[in-house]
């Protein structure tokens, strides 16, 4: 199962003709410059290439006025006074004569995406269209769009596909209000978009992008804006808001389908955008999707306008549609105060319409987020048409390095290899570490085994493993002892099991146990229990406390190997709720795992492999409201850790509780 790339040359043929200092950012070269990127790093050829089409005149009809229609056809005939007149009428945006022919190109790349996800042609896919598309209307052409790519798709894929739920990702920098507006009112639509909005002062300045536009009538919900109401956010500040408010809702939604409007004028070095997240962080943003709607996804550029951040960013994300490891995310603080802000009122407008936000923090009383504040003083004049911007630097995107083998498997003689592994032979030479320990005889090969597994992978000789153990919870202490020993952070992540397993190296590792039994209280800092009492079939409860607490905590740490152990008693953890924790946490490390796994739970190597080797693990199902007592737990624990783990933090009225040094704690919603 591939990754589609639709790119068409002709889309580069319309430009600017006039002098328009709103409009002269988006050129050509966008598309130029990164589709040769992806060609000259090798990523296009390992695409599978599909021809782009027009969209037809019904597939734009599903969500532009047959009147719009007509007069976008007339503008190829028109003089350049005529277009720059029909052009005035709208905001921000030019034509071209080519422009019609191009936006049916993008619209048709677009559906034909759709039509390649969803026949299983591919697994996902990039269009690389222009023009963009989210900003237009039914009726309108708006911030360089013409048709709204996206939004057609979207309406194309529930017609032909009959596909019930689709989520919209909208990671663009500016507001689509195009796509919220298409989609308002439609439950069936769920649309999310962060966007620069500075209070209501950034284009397209307007009131219904702020975060209290929730929906209308049966779409009540499934519109979720997080305003930016400061420039230069980071990569904390992005991955506490996919932490905190979508990730939660889009697996509580459980989309058939995942469309992404894809702008990186969200990354650093962009003159619009002005944010300050570097392009690795679309590894994330990606790969934090990929096991969504079982892997159906598709993204659809929009903006986009510093050519190199742009084309670094367009690779990083191939890359990781692809399959390859995502670089790790390095240096990451907490969000910042006004993202904490967003976040919290963000979630506080939701909290009625979705139950795994039930228990977020109310918003604080006096509201800031919607007032226009009186002008804001320096940087207007200091990024004055993004120069400022244009001397911003920041270190490329690492180079990724495949290792030979993705995924070895450590697994009884008689079992067969699971498809894309390599089979790794148990090591016939105790080695010093495991004989300082006193196992008996028959742990002693697989113990050395394990620990040569780390040293490969310390070495990127393999990328993960799965290894079927007689005591996982034996065999931990050693394997964290050989990476520790090896200087390499270790993330240990045990599922099941009533106690934490003993012995565990403390420096250099930090070990999350999330289980029925665990206990109430963190015995101490490097060791985290996350206690379920319902027990790990509660899928909504164990959803909860992936991504609440576990997912930031992890990417926090920053750990150079992750430690996947499922003890005995994990049994109530379903099969697809097990393979979507494997699917996530292969973000971390470079994707350096061990996942271990009792004998006796040998059914479960053909899905842990499957997951390891990348696949995208089966959706959850719509879920139901979590056990209140688990939720409360996993927000307690979340609460008590925020003072240590920024990416933790929801709300801004930490900052205070925690350098007033005061114990006073964050106020819980309820
Ligand atoms: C697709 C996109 C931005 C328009 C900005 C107009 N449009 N000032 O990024
Ligand atoms: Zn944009």
């Amino acid at each position: 199962m591939g990754t589609a790339l639709l790119y068409d040359e002709e889309m580069t043929r319309y430009k600017l003709l006039w002098l328009d200092p709103d409009c002269e950012l988006e050129r050509p070269e966008r598309l130029t410059a990164s589709h040769e990127a992806l060609v000259s790093c090798g990523l296009a050829a390992r695409c599978v290439s599909i021809p782009v089409r027009q969209a037809t005149d019904d597939d734009i009809l599903l969500i532009h006025s047959e009147q719009y229609l007509e007069a976008v056809k007339t503008t190829p005939y028109m003089t350049l006074e005529d277009l720059r007149e029909f052009a005035l009428q709208y905001g921000d945006v030019y034509f071209h004569p080519n422009s019609y022919h191009c936006a049916t190109l993008a619209a048709g790349a677009a559906v034909q995406l759709v039509d390649a996800v969803m026949t299983g042609r591919v697994r996902n896919g990039l269009a690389l269209v222009r023009p963009p598309g989210h900003h237009s209307m039914r009726s309108a052409a708006n911030g360089f769009c013409v048709f709204n790519n996206v939004a057609i798709a979207a309406k194309y894929a529930q017609q032909k596909y009959g596909v019930q739920r689709v989520l919209i990702v909208d990671w663009d920098i500016h507001h689509g209000q195009g796509v919220q507006y298409a989609f308002e009112d439609d439950p069936s639509v769920l649309y999310f978009s962060w966007h620069r909005y500075e209070h209501q002062k950034f284009w397209p300045g307007l009131r219904e992008s702020d975060y209290d536009n929730v929906g209308k009538d049966k779409g009540a919900g499934f519109n979720i804006n997080v305003p930016w109401n400061k420039v230069g956010m980071q990569n904390s500040d992005y991955l506490a808001v996919f932490f905190h408010v979508l990730l939660p809702v889009a697996y509580e939604f459980c989309p058939d389908l995942v469309l992404v409007c894809a702008g990186f004028d969200s990354a650093i070095g962009d003159p619009e955008g002005e944010m300050c997240a570097t392009p690795d962080i679309f590894a994330h943003l990606t790969h934090l999707l990929m096991n969504l709607a079982g892997g159906k996804l598709c993204l659809m550029l929009e903006g986009g306008y510093n050519l190199t951040s742009l084309s670094q960013s367009v690779c990083v994300t191939v890359r990781t549609l692809l399959g390859d490891p995502a670089p790790r995310p390095a240096n990451l603080q907490g969000p910042c105060q006004s993202a904490l802000e967003s976040i919290q009122c963000v979630r506080a407008a939701h909290r009625n319409s979705w139950s795994c936000l039930e228990h977020a923090a109310r918003a604080p009383p006096s509201q800031i987020s919607t007032k226009l504040e009186e002008k804001e003083k320096e940087k207007e004049d200091k990024f004055e048409s993004g120069e400022a911007a244009d001397g911003i630097t920041w270190p490329e995107p690492h180079a990724c390095v495949l290792p030979p083998v993705r995924t070895a498997v450590l697994i009884p003689e008689e079992m067969a290899c699971p498809d894309g592994c390599k089979r790794s032979n148990l090591s016939q030479h105790a080695d010093s570490l495991a004989e300082k320990e006193d196992f008996d005889g028959d742990a002693v090969p697989t113990l050395s085994s394990l620990t040569e597994l780390v040293g490969k992978m310390e070495k990127n000789e393999i990328c993960n493993a799965l290894a079927v153990v007689g005591d996982v919870s034996m065999a931990m202490a050693p394997v964290m002892q050989r990476a520790t020993a090896l200087k390499q952070r270790v993330l240990g992540v045990c599922v099941g099991g009533t106690e934490v397993p003993s012995h565990l190296p403390e420096d250099g590792t930090l070990t999350v146990h999330i289980s029925k039994e665990a206990p109430e209280e963190p015995r101490c800092k490097h060791s985290i229990p996350v206690r379920l009492k319902s027990g790990l079939g509660d899928t909504s409860g164990f959803a909860q406390a992936i991504f609440s607490v576990l997912l930031p905590l992890a990417y926090e740490y920053d750990p150079a190997l992750v430690l996947l152990a499922r003890l005995p008693g994990a049994g109530g953890l379903g099969g697809g709720a097990w393979q979507q924790l494997v699917g996530l946490l292969r973000g971390l490390a470079w994707g350096h795992m061990l996942v271990l796994v009792q004998e006796g739970d040998e059914a479960l190597v053909t899905p842990t492999a499957s997951s390891l080797c990348g696949s995208p693990a089966p959706p959850l199902g719509r879920l139901p409201a979590p056990v209140v007592e688990d939720v409360e737990a996993v927000e307690r624990l979340r609460v008590r850790l925020q003072a240590d783990w920024m990416l933790l933090r929801t709300s801004a009225e930490c900052k205070m509780a925690v350098s007033s040094g005061t114990s006073r704690s964050c106020l819980l919603g309820t």
